[in-house]
This record gives structure tokens, C-alpha cells and sequence, in this order.
């Protein structure tokens, strides 16, 4: 068996990799995927540790590589690195891909001289990136890093760009392709299959839109008359923005929505968090969003049985249901809950999917949660999401976790920017801190709407 058969199959016996048509993965990005990868796994196996750690002193030698020292890129690389430097009787020093937030700030630890040639020792390629820039914080101490030798790569279009403009030599234990045959020849994945997945890392961000897109569902004779009137003023605004009001006193919000009012279609509350509030202060919501023509979406994400939810809804102190446009819901506690919280006036969002880290709605939630709409799209009209998986003109998308540019808080919120977004099929964007926080945020949601409404109507 080939070698890259055999690490492949390797990768497959201990679960390091896995590969699932069926039920694609979900990555913390929100990119679906049919491979998964945790390289981690394969320390813990000594027989197949030791096969792969001869792997790469093989390619070592089949490809003659030069080199004074091994640099394991930390941490998955470490440990390969050092079962390498010991066999080989050879010195060792990992690489940081990054330097450290404070302090003595090495990227490089161990022991080198400059002009040193490394061999570099990755456990996985995805993009390459983080590699490629453990390689130049080599070169940048001195090191000479002509090649890098890593257990698996996904074969993306970009990987080899980086490499050849780096000048590395990239070697790889095994490969996705491989990966696949293998998995095929294993019966984990079925023939047909094999090039539906194979065709993931050419384009990784549609992937699942194109292999899982439920059958298109014609435009509706009736629609809900909530939904008619949010496509009408995005229509009449020009905008696809939300803004989350998530500020706690009524004065703060009311000035926010002074001066962002123009510029957004919807309006989300937690109206629930107001220190202050008043029933004064909905009439006086409800006025701005009759003179700026925008809609409240009160982001209750009611979780109840259907009983309870009634009650949070029509009454207590805030009395959602007499001004809230739309409100929205988890399906946890099955269709109950939709019950409780039928009404002909105020419209109904469920949560498919969230934007925060480790949450648990897993893809076949997110089906189940979308089945329920479309037996409740009466009253149901939209999807708090990432994804649109399902096409169907009776629903809008919405997508909290935007700002202009991806990154995350220190509360599992994770972002997206306002393009990728969009790409993945939302309709509308809902920009909270991105926007309230901002120095002059009228200014800031008017950049906002401007970038998701040519982005949508592109
Ligand atoms: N929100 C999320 N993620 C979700 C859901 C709701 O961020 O999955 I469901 C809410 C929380 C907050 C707003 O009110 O959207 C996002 O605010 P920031 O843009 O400030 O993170």
C-alpha cells in the first residue's frame, strides 16, 4: 500500500478524520463540511504514532531533505517534531504561530544558530496560513526553511499558492483525495459520493448550498401580512439592516434610534434589559417607527411550554404582544410553543441556528426547526441563522454576529463580516455593538446598509 494509503487509513481507523456526505459537519465558522479533522487523536495511538512519525523521517530521506534542525509549529506539530529530533539525533525548537500576547514575546523556543536550515512539521494543512506564517517567523529569526512537511492537507486552491510564494516545499503525508479513496475502499463513504465530496475544497463557502439545497418552493398565493410589510419597507428603504437596540436605558435607545431610525428596516429590542422602563416608552418607540418606517422585533427567544410562553407573551409587565411586529422563539420544546404564541399580528422568527461559539443547535435541529415553519407559515416568517438551507419565499433569514470585519467578544460571540454574511444567503444583517457602539453610529449605520444592500442585490 502506498504511504499515502496507509497514513490515510490511519487517519480513518483512529477517527482522526472523518468523512460524512449524509450529515455534512458543521465548522465553528458556520462552514459545512464533509471532512473533519483532529489530527490531536493520533498521539494517543502508539503503533500508529510510530508509523506516521517513520512516515516523515522517510520523506525526510526519500527527498534528501537538508537540515540542521527540526521545528515542530506549535502545538499540534510539537509533539511530531520531537518524536522526529529523537530519532533522527537532531536538534529541535517549535514555532509559535503567533507571538505571545505579553511578556518575553519568542516565537521561536529552543536553541538555534542563525542561518540554521529547519525542516518545518505540521499536523494539518487547511489553508496553509497559519503554517506559512510559523515558516516566516522562522525565517524572520534567521532560520532558513525551505521545506515543510505536514501529516494531511485539505488541497485547497490557496495552500499551494502560499507555499510556491513563500518558496517552501510542501510535503504531506496524505491527502484529502487519498483520504476519500480510501474512505471509499472502507465503505465510510459510497462511490457516488466520493466527487460531491471531493469538490468541497474548491469552494468550501457553498458547498453545502449547492450539494443540499431542499427543492425551491414557489412564490405563495397569500403571504403573512407582517412579512409583506417588512419586504415592503426594505423595498421603499433600501435597507436590509437591523439594528440590536441592546442598550439599557430608554433614553440611550431612543437616541440611538433618533439618529439610525432612516437607515435600518427593523428595529430589535431585549426589552427586558431597560432599567427604566414604561409603557410610555413604547408609545414612544412606536411612533419613531411609524415616522422613520421601520418595524420592532422584540428578541425574546421564548423556550416555554406552549402555556407559559402565552403568558410571557400577552402579559406580565411588558406586554410583547400588543407591539412587538415579530418575536421569536426556540423550537426545544416542539411545536407547543407555536401554539402558545399564535397571533395573527404579530409575526414569529425561529431560531435555526445561532452565531455563538459551542452552541448546540446541530444541523438536524436546524432541519427540524425549519420543518416546523413550514407547517406553522401561517405565523412563522423568518429564521435567526447563518445559513439559508432552505429556500423558501414564505421565510427571510436574518444573521446576528455582523460587523465590518470578522473576529469575536469575549462571550463566545463570534462575527462574520458584513459581505460573507450575506453570501451565505441572509436577508437580513442584525448589527448590535458593531453599530450602538460606534463613534457617530448614524454614520456607521449608514455604512452598513449601504455595503448589505448592494451586497444582497448583487
Ligand atoms: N443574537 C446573537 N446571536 C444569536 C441570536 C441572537 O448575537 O445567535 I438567536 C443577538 C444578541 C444581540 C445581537 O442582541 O443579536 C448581536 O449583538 P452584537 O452585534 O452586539 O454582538
Amino acid at each position: 500500500m502506498s504511504r499515502q494509503k496507509k497514513i490515510a487509513e490511519y487517519l480513518l481507523d483512529t477517527k482522526a478524520v472523518k468523512l460524512n456526505f449524509d450529515e455534512p459537519f458543521t465548522y465553528a465558522s458556520g462552514i459545512r463540511s464533509p471532512i473533519y479533522c483532529d489530527n490531536r487523536v493520533l498521539i494517543s495511538h502508539p503503533k500508529i504514532r510510530k508509523g506516521i512519525a517513520k512516515a516523515f523521517i522517510d520523506v525526510i530521506k526519500e527527498n534528501n531533505l537538508e537540515f540542521d534542525i527540526i521545528a515542530g509549529v506549535a502545538t499540534s506539530g510539537i509533539p511530531w517534531a520531537a518524536f522526529i529530533a529523537e530519532e533522527l539525533e537532531k536538534p529541535m525548537v517549535y514555532v509559535r504561530s503567533k507571538a505571545k500576547g505579553h511578556g518575553m514575546t519568542n516565537l521561536v523556543e529552543g536553541e538555534f544558530k542563525e542561518g540554521d536550515k529547519a525542516i518545518v512539521i505540521e499536523d494539518l494543512i487547511s489553508t496553509g496560513g497559519s503554517s506559512l506564517t510559523a515558516a516566516k517567523g522562522l525565517k524572520e529569526a534567521g532560520i532558513i526553511v525551505n521545506d515543510l512537511i505536514a501529516i494531511f492537507t485539505y488541497q485547497m486552491k490557496k495552500t499551494e499558492e502560499g507555499f510556491n510564494n513563500e518558496k517552501i516545499n510542501l510535503h504531506t503525508l496524505s491527502d484529502f483525495s487519498t483520504l476519500a479513496e480510501k474512505a471509499v475502499e472502507k465503505n465510510y463513504l459510497s462511490a457516488e459520493n466520493k466527487d460531491k465530496v471531493l469538490e468541497w475544497n474548491q469552494d468550501p463557502q457553498n458547498w453545502y448550498s449547492k450539494h443540499y439545497q431542499t427543492e425551491e418552493i414557489k412564490e405563495p398565493e397569500t403571504k403573512n401580512k407582517v412579512l409583506l410589510k417588512l419586504q415592503k419597507v426594505m423595498k421603499e428603504k433600501k435597507s436590509n439592516l437591523c439594528v440590536a437596540a441592546d442598550l439599557t436605558t430608554t433614553k440611550e435607545i431612543l437616541d440611538l434610534v433618533e439618529e439610525i431610525g432612516d437607515k435600518i428596516c427593523l428595529l430589535k429590542t431585549h426589552i427586558d434589559i431597560i432599567e427604566d422602563f414604561t409603557p410610555e416608552f413604547i408609545t414612544k418607540l412606536q411612533k419613531l417607527a411609524k415616522e422613520k418606517n421601520f418595524m420592532i422585533f422584540e428578541d425574546r427567544k421564548f423556550a416555554d411550554i406552549g402555556n407559559t410562553v402565552k403568558h410571557q407573551f400577552e402579559n406580565g409587565i411588558y406586554h410583547i404582544a400588543d407591539w412587538a411586529d415579530m418575536v421569536n422563539a426556540h423550537v426545544l420544546p416542539g411545536p407547543g410553543i407555536l401554539e402558545g404564541l399564535k397571533n395573527d399580528k404579530v409575526a414569529l422568527i425561529l431560531l435555526q441556528e445561532m452565531s455563538s461559539k459551542g452552541n448546540l443547535l446541530t444541523p438536524d435541529y436546524t432541519k427540524k426547526a425549519q420543518e416546523m415553519a413550514q407547517e406553522y407559515s401561517n405565523y412563522v416568517i423568518g429564521f435567526i441563522g447563518l445559513n439559508k438551507t432552505l429556500k423558501d419565499p414564505r421565510f427571510m433569514l436574518m444573521t446576528p454576529g455582523v460587523k465590518l470585519e470578522k473576529g469575536t467578544d469575549k462571550l463566545g460571540q463570534q462575527y462574520n463580516d458584513v459581505e460573507s454574511a450575506i453570501k451565505k444567503g441572509t436577508d437580513i444583517i442584525i448589527v448590535g455593538r458593531g453599530i450602538y457602539q460606534a463613534e457617530d453610529p448614524g454614520a456607521e449605520a449608514q455604512k452598513y446598509q449601504e455595503l448589505a444592500w448592494k451586497t444582497y442585490n448583487k
